[in-house]
C-alpha cells in the first residue's frame, strides 16, 4: 500500500515551514560523525503505527486502520505505513514488540506463527528500504494471562508462555540484525505483599533472564540486552523501580555485562529522579544502554508518554550520551505519542519533527558544554584534595580508618568551598542562549 507521505526536509532554524526540520540535518557532520549516527533515533511501532488516541475514558480519536478488515493485510499495511514514515522522516531504525505488528492469534501457536510471517515482511521492508532494527520486546504484560505477571507469575505455565514469547521474539530479532533486545517488566511487580512471595518472584526474574540470555548467546546474538526501569503503573510496586534497583538486581544474579539500561525520560520522573540523573546513575554503573525518548507531564502522575520537547532535558541528556562514549548498539526511541485531541496523521509527522529538532539541540548544546569546559573544570576543581595528600591516598587505596583518626585529629578548622549551583545555572544558561 502506498501513503505519499511528503519527505520531510532540513530547512534550519528561520524556517517558517512547520513540516521541515528547524535543528536536524542529518548528514551533518559533527565530531567526525553524522547527526543521525549521533542520534540513531528510532520509531517506536506501539505508540506510532497501532494506537489510537484512546484513554481511559474513551475511544480512538484517529483510525490507523486504513479501511482494512483482514487482519494479516491490516498489518502489512501498517508495516507498509511505518516503513514510508520512516523514509518520510529520515528515521533510520525502529522498535516493536510482538504484538504490535501481528494479529493475535486463537493460541499461542497461532500467534507466533502470524507474527513470524510478519516478521519476514519487515525482512522485506528493512531491505527495500534501507532500514534496521533497534530492538525488539515482547508484550509479556497486555494479555489477562499476564495479569500478575510474566516471568514473576505465580502461576508456572504463564512463566513458560512469557519464556516462548521471548524465544520468539529473540529469534526474530537475530533474523531482522536487531542490536539490542528490551525487557520492561510491565506487571512484574506486585499491587499487595499480602499475596506475594518477593523472593520466589525475584529469584524467577532472575531464573527468567538467565535462559533469555543463554538463549540468544547459543543462537549468536551479539547485541546488548536491557531492563526498561519504571517504579510503577501498571503494578503499585515495579521490581525494576529505576537504574539503581536494576543494578543491584543484575549484580545479584550475575547478569551485568550482558544486560544494560534502557532508560526512560518519563519513567525516570515517576521514579522521583530526573532523567539525567538515571542516565548518569546507568553511566557510572557501566550500565547505559539505550534511550526511550519522551517526557512527563509534572502535574500528572503517570507515563503520559509525550514527545519531547524539554531543551534542558535533552540537552543533560546528551550531556551523559556523550560522556558515556556515544550510542553503541543503542539508541533514542521515541517511545512517544500523540496527544490525544492531535487527530490527524499530520500531527504524527510535527510530534518527530519536535522531538528530532528537540534532540539536534540538544546534541549541538551538550557538544558545546563539553567544548567550553567551564563546567567540567569546575567539577574536576571541586574534587582536587583527592589527587594529592590525604585524598590520593583514599582513592588509592593506600589508608585505612586508624590511619585517617591520626592525621584527622591534628586537623584546624577545615574550609570547604562553595558548591556554586547558582554560577553554575546561569552559567548553562549563558551557553545555551549566547546570541539570543
Ligand atoms: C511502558 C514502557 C514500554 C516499553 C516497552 O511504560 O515504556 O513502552 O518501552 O515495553
Ligand atoms: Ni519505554
Ligand atoms: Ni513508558
Amino acid at each position: 500500500m502506498k501513503f505519499d507521505i511528503k519527505k520531510v526536509n532540513y530547512e534550519g532554524p528561520k524556517s517558517k515551514n512547520p513540516l521541515a526540520f528547524k535543528y536536524y540535518d542529518k548528514d551533518e557532520v559533527i565530531n567526525g560523525k553524522k547527526m543521525s549516527e549521533h542520534l540513531k533515533f528510532a520509531l517506536s511501532y506501539w505508540h506510532t503505527i497501532d494506537a489510537e488516541n484512546t484513554d481511559m475514558f474513551g475511544g480512538p480519536t484517529i483510525d490507523k486502520k486504513f479501511g482494512i478488515t483482514d487482519p494479516m493485510d491490516l498489518y502489512k499495511a501498517k508495516a507498509d505505513f511505518a516503513f514510508e514514515l520512516m523514509e518520510a522522516l529520515g528515521i533510520e531504525y525502529y522498535c516493536f514488540h510482538d504484538a504490535d505488528i501481528a494479529p493475535e492469534g486463537k493460541t499461542v501457536k497461532e500467534s507466533i506463527d502470524n507474527f513470524n510471517q510478519m516478521v519476514d515482511y519487515l525482512a522485506e521492508l528493512q531491505k527495500k528500504y534501507g532500514k534496521k532494527l533497534l530492538w525488539d520486546t515482547a508484550n509479556n504484560f497486555g494479555d489477562k494471562r499476564f495479569m500478575v505477571g510474566a516471568a514473576t507469575s505465580a502461576n508456572a505455565d504463564v512463566f513458560a508462555i512469557a519464556a516462548a514469547k521471548v524465544k520468539a521474539c529473540i529469534d526474530a530479532d537475530i533474523k531482522l540484525g536487531g542490536t539490542g533486545y528490551v525487557f520492561w517488566g510491565g506487571r512484574e511487580g506486585y499491587d499487595t505483599l499480602l499475596n506475594t512471595d518477593m523472593g520466589l518472584e525475584l529469584d524467577n526474574l532472575g531464573r527468567f533472564l538467565t535462559m533469555a540470555r543463554d538463549y540468544a548467546r547459543s543462537k549468536g546474538f551479539k547485541g546488548d540486552f536491557y531492563i526498561e526501569p519504571k517504579p510503577k503503573e501498571p503494578t503499585k510496586h515495579q521490581y525494576d523501580f529505576d537504574v539503581a534497583t536494576c543494578v543491584g538486581f543484575l549484580r545479584k544474579y550475575n547478569l551485568t555485562g550482558d544486560f544494560k539500561m534502557n532508560v526512560e525520560a518519563n519513567h525516570a520522573t515517576l521514579a522521583m529522579h530526573t532523567f539525567q540523573h538515571e542516565l548518569r546513575t546507568a553511566r557510572v554503573n557501566d550500565a547505559f544502554g539505550s534511550i526511550d525518548a519522551n517526557q512527563g507531564d509534572l502535574l500528572l502522575g503517570w507515563d503520559t508518554d509525550q514527545f519531547p520537547t524539554n531543551i534542558y532535558d535533552t540537552t543533560m541528556c546528551m550531556y551523559e550520551v556523550i560522556k558515556a562514549g556515544g550510542f553503541t548498539n543503542g539508541g533514542l526511541n521515541f517511545d512517544a505519542k500523540t496527544r490525544r485531541a492531535s487527530n490527524t496523521f499530520e500531527d504524527i509527522l510535527y510530534a518527530y519533527i519536535a522531538g528530532m529538532d528537540s534532540f539536534a539541540l540538544g546534541y549541538k548544546l551538550a557538544d558545546k558544554i563539553i567544548k567550553d569546559g567551564r563546567i567540567d573544570e569546575f567539577v574536576e576543581g571541586r574534587y582536587a584534595s583527592y589527587r594529592s595528600g590525604i585524598g590520593k591516598e583514599i582513592v588509592e587505596g593506600k589508608t585505612n580508618l586508624e590511619k585517617l583518626a591520626e592525621y584527622a585529629v591534628n586537623l584546624g578548622d577545615v574550609k570547604v568551598e562553595s558548591g556554586r549551583q547558582e554560577y553554575l545555572e546561569s552559567l548553562l544558561n549563558q551557553l545555551m542562549f549566547e546570541g539570543v
